[in-house]
C-alpha cells in the first residue's frame, strides 16, 4: 500500500476538486451543446474556473507559497518565494474544446531552484501521474519506470508541432523529417504535461518539443526523472523549466534526440 505525503495529498484533493468543474464543462462541449461562437469564452472560463478552485484549495493548505500560473496576470516567478506552485488547470486546452478526451491538470511544487513534487491528472480516465523527489513516479498507486529502448528505430516519440504562426516552422518541417525516418511511430497529442507523463510511464518512449511554458512542463520534469529517465534541455545546457525547450525518455533516446535536433 502506498503512503501518500502531505504535498502529493493536497495536490491530488485540488485537482481532483478541480475535476468535476473541467467534467462537467467537457460534458457541455462533447454534446455540442456550446455554440461555435461562444467557445473560446467557455473554455476561457472553464480554464479560469478550474485553476481558482486549484488556487483556493492550495493557499488553504499552505500559506505563503508563491503561485505560477498559466491564467491571469499574478504570475510570481519561481525566485519570489521558497515555495511556488507551477499550475495548468487545463493543459490540451485545444481537445478539451474539441471534445478530443486527451487533457490535463498539472501541478508542480518548486523550492528554491528545484522541483519536488510533480501531479498531472488525467481526469477523463480518472489517472494520476505523480513524482515526488526521492520517492519515484506513479500512475495512482503502480511505480513507474520509462522504458528501457536503446535505439530509436523501435520507438513511439511524441512531439509538439509549432501552431498559428508560432514558432520556428520550417525548422519545425526539417527536424521532424529527420527524426521521422529513424523511429518507428511519431504522434502529436496535444497536451505537453500528458505527453511527459506518458514518457514517464513507458507508454511513449519520448517527446520533445520547443518554446513551451514553465506550467506546460514541471509536473512532467520531476515525473520524467523519478521514472529513471531524463527531461533536459534540445541542446543539452538549457533548463527545460525555463526556456521550454524539451525532450525527455530514457539516457538513450535523450541522447539520440539531441543528436539529431541539433545536427
Ligand atoms: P494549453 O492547452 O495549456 O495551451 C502542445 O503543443 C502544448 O502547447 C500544449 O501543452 C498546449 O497547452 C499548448 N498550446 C497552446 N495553444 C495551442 C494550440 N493552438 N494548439 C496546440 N497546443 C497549444
Ligand atoms: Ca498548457
Amino acid at each position: 500500500m502506498i503512503r501518500y505525503s502531505a504535498n502529493i495529498t493536497i495536490m491530488m484533493a485540488a485537482a481532483r476538486k478541480a475535476s468535476k468543474s473541467i467534467l462537467r464543462d467537457f460534458g457541455e462541449l462533447e454534446k455540442l451543446q456550446v455554440s461555435i461562437k461562444g467557445q473560446n469564452d467557455f473554455v476561457t472560463m472553464a480554464d479560469i474556473k478550474a485553476q481558482e478552485i486549484i488556487h483556493y484549495e492550495l493557499s488553504r493548505a499552505r500559506e505563503n507559497y508563491g503561485f505560477l500560473m498559466e491564467e491571469g496576470n499574478n504570475k510570481s516567478s519561481i525566485n519570489d518565494n521558497e515555495f511556488t506552485w507551477i499550475i495548468d488547470p487545463i493543459d490540451g486546452t485545444l481537445n478539451f474544446m474539441n471534445g478530443i478526451p486527451y487533457f490535463g491538470i498539472s501541478i508542480a511544487l518548486n523550492q528554491k531552484d528545484k522541483l519536488i513534487a510533480g501531479l498531472v491528472y488525467d481526469p477523463v480516465h480518472n489517472d494520476f501521474y505523480w513524482a515526488e523527489e526521492g520517492t519515484g513516479a506513479y500512475l495512482n498507486d503502480q511505480r513507474l519506470r520509462v522504458t528501457n529502448k536503446s535505439t530509436l528505430d523501435k520507438s513511439v516519440i511524441a512531439l509538439g508541432i509549432p501552431f498559428l504562426g508560432r514558432g520556428d516552422h520550417k525548422q519545425h518541417i526539417r527536424s521532424q523529417e529527420a527524426v521521422m525516418s529513424k523511429v518507428a511511430g511519431l504522434r502529436r497529442f496535444g497536451a505537453a504535461s500528458l505527453d511527459l507523463a506518458y514518457v514517464a510511464a513507458g507508454k511513449v518512449d519520448g517527446f520533445w518539443e520547443y518554446g513551451l511554458s514553465p506550467w506546460d512542463v514541471a509536473a512532467g520534469i520531476i515525473l520524467v526523472k523519478e521514472a529513471g529517465g531524463l527531461a533536459s534541455g534540445i541542446d543539452n545546457i538549457e533548463n527545460p523549466l525555463l526556456t521550454g525547450n524539451i525532450v525527455a525518455g530514457n539516457v538513450n533516446i535523450v541522447k539520440e534526440l539531441q543528436n539529431i535536433l541539433n545536427s
